[in-house]
C-alpha cells in the first residue's frame, strides 16, 4: 500500500498502487531498451489499457471511471516514476482528449471517447508549429469551409503520440486576421485523406514517446468535427492546458521521486573512505533538500488537482504555477540525483542520466517556463484591476 499522508481517498491510493505495480513490474524492466531504440511502448499502453487506466479522468457517461484531475495525475506520477517517456505517452492522450471532454458536443463525446477511455485508441493535441511554439497565434495551419467540409493545409510540429495516435485535436486558423480569435478546433482522425505523418523526432529525453510531424494537405474533414463553434480554437488550446498543465508538473513529481529513490538505494550501498557514503553530511544535506522539495511538489500538485477537481472555474494561474515550480524542482532534483551517483551517475547503466534528461523537457513543453511565469503575472495584474474596482 501507498503511503498515505496525502488525504487521499480509499480508491485513488488503490489507483495509485496498482500504477505502481505495472510500472514497478512491466516498465522498469524495459525502460533502458525503449530509451535506447526510441522505441513506442505498445505493448504497455495494451497493459495499462487492460488495467482501465486510460479512462480515469472521463465521465462514466463516456466509458470511463469518473475520476477528474487527481485520478490522472496520481497515474502520471507513478508511471513517470519509472520512465517518463510511457509517462508522456499516457497522459498526451488526455491532452489530445481534453479539448473534447471540454468543448465537445453530446455527439462528439460520445462517438469519440469511449475507445480513448478504454485505451483502444490514443488521441494527441496538435498546436505547435515550427514558426508557432511560445507565440502560439503565429500558427499558419489553414482550415477553410467549403461546403460540408473544412480543408486543412499546414504542418504541425512536435506532436507527442504523433503517428500512433487515432484522434487528434488540431489548431487552425479559419479567419487568420482575427489573430487568436481567428483560430477554431478540430477532431481528425488518422487515415483521412490528405493527412500524413512526417519524420519521427530523434530527441534527448522521453525517447520512448514518439513526437512526429502531422502533415495537411487538402486534407477534408467534416464540418462536424469542429469543436465548439469558428474562433473558439485558441480558447480551446488555453482551456486544455489548464486542465493539462498539472500532469506535467505530476510527470516532474514522479521523475523527481525516482531520482531520490535511486539516490538514495546508490548512496546506502556505495562506499567511500571505508563507509557509506549516505553517512557523510555533504551527501544527507544534498537528500534532505531533494526529500523536502519533493514533499512541496507533491502537495502543490495534489492541492492543483483538488482544486480543479471541486469545480473551480479559473485554475490557470494555478496550473502555471504548479508546472513552472515543479518542473523546476525535477531538473534540480535529477542533477543531484546524477552528481550523488558520481561517475556511474553519469553512464548508461545506473537510470538516473535517462531521468536528468528526462526531466529537462518537463521546463519546455506545454508551454516554457517563462510562458508560465507570462501567465502567472497576467493572473496577478488581473486580480488587482479587479480588487481596485
Ligand atoms: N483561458 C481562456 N482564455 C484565455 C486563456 C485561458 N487560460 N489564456 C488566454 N486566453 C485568451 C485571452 O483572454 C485572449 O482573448 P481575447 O483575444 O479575446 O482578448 C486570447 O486568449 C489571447 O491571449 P493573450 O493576449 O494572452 O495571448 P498572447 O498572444 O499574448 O499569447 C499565450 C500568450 C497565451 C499564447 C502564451 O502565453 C502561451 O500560453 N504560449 C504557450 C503555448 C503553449 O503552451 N504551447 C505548447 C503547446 S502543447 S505542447
Amino acid at each position: 500500500m501507498s503511503d498515505n499522508r496525502y488525504g487521499l481517498t480509499e480508491e485513488q491510493v488503490m489507483i495509485k498502487d496498482l500504477a505502481r505495480k505495472i510500472s514497478e513490474e512491466k516498465v522498469k524492466p524495459v525502460r533502458a531498451e525503449l530509451d535506447e531504440k526510441g522505441e513506442f511502448p505498445t505493448e504497455i499502453m495494451k497493459i495499462f489499457a487492460d488495467a482501465d487506466l486510460c479512462g480515469l479522468y472521463v465521465p462514466e457517461q463516456y466509458g470511463g471511471y469518473g475520476g477528474g484531475e487527481m485520478e490522472f495525475c496520481l497515474t502520471t506520477e507513478e508511471l513517470s516514476r519509472v520512465c517518463a517517456g510511457v509517462g508522456v505517452t499516457f497522459a498526451a492522450s488526455a491532452l489530445g482528449a481534453y479539448p473534447i471532454l471540454l468543448f465537445g458536443s453530446e455527439d462528439q463525446k460520445k462517438k469519440y471517447m469511449p475507445d480513448i477511455a478504454s485505451g483502444k485508441k490514443l488521441a494527441a493535441f496538435a498546436l505547435t508549429e515550427a514558426d508557432a511554439g511560445s507565440d502560439a497565434t503565429a500558427m499558419k495551419t489553414r482550415a477553410v469551409l467549403k461546403g460540408d467540409h473544412y480543408v486543412l493545409n499546414g504542418t504541425k510540429q512536435w506532436i507527442t503520440n504523433g503517428g500512433e495516435a487515432e484522434t487528434y485535436t488540431v489548431i487552425a486558423m479559419t479567419n487568420p486576421d482575427k489573430g487568436g480569435r481567428g483560430a477554431s478546433a478540430f477532431i481528425v482522425e488518422k487515415g483521412t485523406p490528405g493527412f500524413s505523418f512526417g519524420k519521427k523526432e530523434n530527441k534527448l529525453g522521453i525517447r520512448a514517446s514518439a513526437t512526429r510531424e502531422l502533415i495537411f494537405e487538402d486534407c477534408k474533414i467534416p464540418k462536424e468535427n469542429l469543436l465548439g463553434r469558428e474562433g473558439l480554437g485558441f480558447i480551446v488550446a488555453m482551456r486544455t492546458l489548464d486542465a493539462t498543465r498539472p500532469g506535467i508538473a505530476a510527470q516532474a513529481l514522479g521523475i523527481a521521486q525516482g531520482a531520490l529513490d535511486e539516490a538514495i538505494d546508490y548512496a546506502r550501498k556505495r562506499i567511500q573512505f571505508g563507509k557509506p557514503i549516505i553517512t557523510f553530511q555533504a551527501i544527507q544535506h544534498m537528500l534532505a533538500d531533494m526529500a523536502t522539495q519533493i514533499e512541496a511538489s507533491r502537495a502543490f500538485v495534489y492541492h492543483v488537482a483538488r482544486t480543479i477537481d471541486s469545480g473551480a472555474k479559473d485554475y490557470s494561474k494555478l496550473s502555471a504555477m504548479v508546472k513552472l515550480f515543479v518542473s523546476d524542482v525535477a531538473m534540480k532534483v535529477t542533477v543531484d540525483a546524477v552528481q550523488i551517483l558520481g561517475g556511474y551517475g553519469y553512464m548508461k547503466e545506473y537510470p538516473v542520466e535517462k531521468m536528468m534528461r528526462d526531466a529537462k523537457i518537463t521546463q519546455i513543453y506545454e508551454g516554457t517556463n517563462q510562458i508560465q511565469r507570462n501567465v502567472i503575472a497576467a493572473n496577478l495584474i488581473k486580480e488587482a484591476a479587479s480588487k481596485k474596482k
